[in-house]
C-alpha cells in the first residue's frame, strides 16, 4: 500500500480491515472533514457504497440494509449536526439489536471547544444507545499502526458479536486530501507487513466457545412440558429452517399460533395450526369466554398486535416461556417466568425428541373454525363493495406481491392492517417494519435500504403523514439497484389517532392530531422523477400495482382515502366477522 500522508495511511487501514472482516456496505454524506475517509473508500475498489446528502435519512438506509442482511453497513459523515442526524436510525438499530459501524469525523483537539465552524461534542454523542464507543486520536505517527486495526476488529466485534451500534468518532488534522507530507510511511507501517500479505483482520475473534445448547435443557423441557393449554407466539424470527421448527412443534404439542406479521408465518403460509386473523377473534366474547391458556411459549420478538397484549393479561398463565437471541427485557407486562437467549432454531435443536405428542386442543379446534370464519367474512365484506379501503388495499398488496420482493411496512396503521387483514394465500415474502421505536421517521430510507441488504424490489406500504417526514429520502431512489414500489395511504392525517380515546377530545382533536392536510404526492413523485398513479377503485389499483411490479421503476401509488371512512371500515368489518360466530 502507498500512502500520501498519515491520515491517508491511518484511513486506508480503517476501510480494508473493515473490508476483510466482511464488511462492504458504506453509506457516506458528504462532507469535509470526513475527506480522508472518503478518498480511502474511493481507493479500495473491494467495497461498495451508497451516497445521499442527508445523514438522517442515511442512517435509517444503513440501518435498513443490516435489517435484511444482519451484517454491519458503515456511515460516514463529517463534522457538526450532521453527526446529530443519524440519531434517530441509531436509536432504532440498537432497539433491534443490529449492528451498525457509524464513523463520524470530528476536528482536532485543539479545535475542540473553540467556536470554529461545524464543531459540536460528537463525543459520546449517542448516549446508551452504542454497544461501544470510541474517540480516536488524529493519526500520528508516534501512535503504533497497529492500534488502528485492533481498535476497528473491536468494533466490529461489538457491532456483530454484541449485536449494537458501535460509533468511532474519528478526528483529523489538515491535510485532509492526498498532499504529501514528508513521513516515511513505509517504515511506519513495517510491523503490518504479514497483515499486508494475509487477507484476514489482524485481531480474530472467537465469540462463544462450545456448543450454543442450553445451560439446563432438562428444567426448560419439564417447564414446557407442566403446561397442558399452550399457546405458541411467534415474533419476528430468523429464516425458514425456524418456520418449519415451530409448525413441526405445534403439529405435535396441538397448540395454536399466533404468528405476527413480521414473524414470516402470517403470509404464504397455511397450515391448520396457524390462526391468521386472532387479532379479530379476541375481539369476540363468544371466543374469549371458550379460550382458557395455562401457559405461552413466545418465539422471537414482540408483536404488533394491542389486543393479543390485552388478551393475554386476562389468562391465569402458570408460565410465560419467551425465547429471544438477545440478552434485553422484552416484557412489558412483566409476565415472564422463564426467559432464554438463544437462537429459536438452537432452541428447537434442544426440544427436539423431548416434547410428547398431544392431541390438538380444544382451543385449537375453535380458533381453527374461527379463523376459516373471519377468512370468509372478509373477503366477502372486500369484494362487496369496489370502494378502495385502507384494509383492502392491505389484503391486495398481500395477494398480489411477487415471490422475489420484500414488503416493508410502515408504523402505524400500514403495519396494524397488514397484519389484521393480509391473505394468508398470496406470496411468502420477507417483511419488515420499523417497531424498535416504531418511529414515522425515516421510513422511505428504511424500505430502501432493506431493499438494497435483500438484493431485490421492495413494496412499501406506507401513510402520508409518514411520507412527508421523509420525503428528501425520494432522492436515494434514484440510485437503488432495485424499484422501491410505494404505496402511500393518504387519509389526509394520522388516521391511528381516530382509533384511540383521544379521538373523544373534540375541541381540538383535527388539529392537534388528525393534523389534516390536502397535500397529495402526485408533484413530489414528478420532482424526484418517480412513476406515479393515483387509482380510484381495485380493480385501477390492481392494475397499477402490477404495472409498477413489472415496470422495475420506483413508482409512488398514492391511494386517496379518509379518516373517518377508515375507522368507519374498520368497525364494520369487525362486527361482519363478529356476526359470523
Ligand atoms: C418520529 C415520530 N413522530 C411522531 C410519532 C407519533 N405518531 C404515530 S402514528 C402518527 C401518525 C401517522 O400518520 P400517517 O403516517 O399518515 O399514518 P396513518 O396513521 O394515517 O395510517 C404519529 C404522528 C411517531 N411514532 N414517530
Ligand atoms: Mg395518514
Amino acid at each position: 500500500m502507498n500512502f500520501a500522508n498519515i491520515n491517508n495511511c491511518w484511513s486506508m487501514l480503517i476501510i480494508e480491515e473493515l473490508h476483510r472482516l466482511g464488511v462492504d456496505y458504506f453509506c457516506v454524506a458528504p462532507g469535509s472533514r470526513s475527506s480522508p475517509l472518503v478518498i480511502a473508500l474511493a481507493q479500495n475498489k473491494n467495497v461498495k457504497s451508497f451516497v445521499h446528502f442527508d445523514e438522517r435519512g442515511l442512517g435509517f438506509h444503513a440501518m435498513g440494509y443490516a435489517a435484511a442482511t444482519l451484517k454491519p453497513a458503515v456511515l460516514i459523515c463529517t463534522s457538526g449536526t450532521a453527526a446529530a442526524n443519524f440519531f434517530p436510525a441509531v436509536i432504532e438499530a440498537s432497539k433491534k439489536k443490529l449492528p451498525l459501524i457509524v464513523l463520524t469525523a470530528d476536528r482536532p483537539p485543539e479545535l475542540r471547544q473553540t467556536g470554529t465552524m461545524q464543531t459540536i461534542d460528537q463525543v459520546g454523542i449517542y448516549g446508551k444507545y452504542t454497544q461501544w464507543a470510541t474517540d480516536m486520536p488524529c493519526p500520528d505517527i508516534h501512535i503504533k499502526p497497529e492500534f488502528v486495526l485492533t481498535s476497528i476488529d473491536q468494533a466490529w466485534y461489538q457491532a456483530v458479536h454484541q449485536r449494537g451500534v458501535v460509533h468511532i468518532n474519528a478526528m483529523f488534522r489538515e491535510p485532509l486530501t492526498l498532499t504529501k507530507t514528508g513521513d516515511d510511511l513505509k517504515r511506519y507501517t513495517t510491523a503490518l507487513n504479514g497483515w499486508y500479505k494475509s487477507s484476514g483482520p489482524y485481531t480474530r475473534y472467537v465469540a462463544g466457545v462450545g456448543p450454543s445448547g442450553l445451560s439446563d435443557p432438562a428444567a426448560v423441557i419439564t417447564r414446557l412440558d407442566a403446561i397442558k393449554n399452550g399457546l405458541i407466539v411467534v415474533g419476528k424470527i430468523a429464516g425458514d429452517d425456524e418456520r418449519q421448527m415451530i409448525l413441526q412443534l405445534s403439529q405435535k404439542t396441538g397448540w395454536p399460533v399466533f404468528a405476527d406479521i413480521s414473524s414470516g408465518l402470517r403470509l404464504g403460509m397455511d397450515h391448520p395450526n396457524l390462526i391468521h386473523y386472532f387479532d379479530q377473534l379476541l375481539t369476540s366474547d363468544k371466543i374469549l369466554s371458550q379460550l382458557s391458556f395455562d401457559g405461552v411459549l413466545h418465539l422471537g420478538g414482540r408483536i404488533t398486535s394491542k389486543r393479543y397484549d390485552e388478551f393475554i393479561r386476562t389468562q391465569k398463565l402458570a408460565e410465560y416461556i419467551m425465547v429471544l437471541n438477545h440478552s434485553l427485557r422484552n416484557d412489558p407486562d412483566h409476565q415472564v417466568t422463564l426467559r432464554v437467549q438463544s437462537s429459536v432454531a438452537d432452541f428447537m435443536k434442544v426440544l427436539k425428541g423431548h416434547i410428547r405428542s398431544r392431541k390438538p386442543s380444544r382451543a385449537q379446534k375453535l380458533l381453527f373454525k374461527a379463523n376459516r370464519v373471519a377468512d370468509g367474512a372478509i373477503e366477502s365484506f372486500l369484494k362487496g363493495n369496489d370502494y378502495l379501503s385502507e384494509p383492502g388495499v392491505a389484503r391486495l398488496v398481500s395477494r398480489l406481491i411477487p415471490p422475489l420482493q420484500g414488503l416493508f411496512l410502515s408504523n402505524s396503521m400500514p403495519i396494524r392492517d397488514m397484519d389484521m387483514y393480509a391473505d394468508f394465500k398470496g406470496h411468502a415474502v420477507v417483511v419488515n417494519g420499523n417497531r424498535g421505536a416504531s418511529g414515522i421517521d425515516g421510513i422511505i430510507a428504511s424500505a430502501a435500504g432493506f431493499s438494497s441488504g435483500l438484493g431485490k424490489p421492495v413494496t412499501l406500504m406506507i401513510g402520508d403523514l409518514a411520507g412527508l417526514h421523509d420525503l428528501n429520502s425520494l432522492a436515494m431512489l434514484r440510485d437503488l439497484p432495485f424499484a422501491l414500489i410505494i404505496v402511500v395511504l393518504n387519509n389526509g392525517g394520522g388516521g391511528i389517532f381516530s382509533f384511540l380515546p383521544v379521538a373523544e377530545f373534540h375541541e381540538g382533536f383535527e388539529k392537534f392530531w388528525g393534523m389534516p392536510h390536502s397535500f397529495t404526492f402526485a408533484n413530489t413523485a414528478a420532482a424526484f422523477e418517480l412513476n406515479y398513479h393515483q387509482p380510484m377503485d381495485k380493480e385501477s389499483f390492481e392494475k397499477a400495482y402490477i404495472k409498477a411490479c413489472k415496470s422495475q421503476t420506483s413508482t409512488i401509488i398514492e391511494v386517496m382515502t379518509g379518516r373517518a371512512d377508515n375507522l368507519k371500515v374498520h368497525q364494520s368489518l369487525n362486527r361482519l366477522i363478529l356476526d359470523r360466530f
